[in-house]
């Protein structure tokens, strides 16, 4: 913008003009924005026993502004505190991985993430269920062993097998038991 200054005292009159240089700085006026964010918690399932470093889910935010005022920094809170050492966020990304091997099941984490820019904050509640691993394991060592005679009769029971589910465990517990025979020669 131009700058004009006017002499009105006895003549002659004079005038003077000179420039003026404004810069417009950036305010800090937009908080960061979720995207996609929900009153109900964002919910992720895992498996018990995921590694050190499994990515659960991930938050993202933007904001308005520019600069230092548009940099969102993200962080985790659990509702009990402890399970903080259970899960990492990583604070310029947003993404969550496990941060240990996850024992704990069946368990849901209740958490709430918030992207911050250092002066407003957002924050959106998160759930991590971690289900239980079903194995299924042959009873003993799993090897098995016995004899039979060379003149075993066809359909014989030789040997009975089972095998028992890691989930389901006494007093209700799944169990498959297999008897081995003796099947004549496909013809
Ligand atoms: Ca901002
Ligand atoms: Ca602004």
């Amino acid at each position: 913008m131009y700058i004009t200054a006017k002499y009105d005292g006895p003549a002659p009159q004079l005038f003077t003009s000179t420039t003026l240089y404004v810069e417009l700085t950036d305010a800090n006026d937009n908080p960061p924005i979720i995207e996609g964010r929900s009153a109900l918690p964002i919910s992720a399932v895992i498996t018990q026993g995921s590694l050190t470093g499994r990515k659960v889910l991930s938050v993202a935010a933007f904001d308005a502004d520019q600069g230092t005022n548009a940099m969102i920094s993200y962080s985790l809170h659990f509702e009990t505190p402890q399970n903080s050492l259970n899960f990492a966020i990583n604070s310029v990304t947003g993404v969550i991985t496990t941060a240990t091997t996850i024992l704990a099941s069946p368990a849901v984490y209740l958490g709430t993430v918030t992207a911050s820019d250092g002066l407003y904050s957002a924050t959106q509640s998160i759930n991590i269920t971690v289900t239980t691993q079903n194995t299924l394991a042959f009873s003993g060592a799993g090897i098995y062993q016995t004899s039979i005679s060379e003149s075993t009769e066809v359909l014989t029971n030789i040997m009975a097998v089972s095998a028992t589910s890691s989930v389901r465990k006494t007093p209700h517990a799944l169990r498959c038991n297999t008897i081995l025979c003796i099947h004549p020669l496909p013809a």
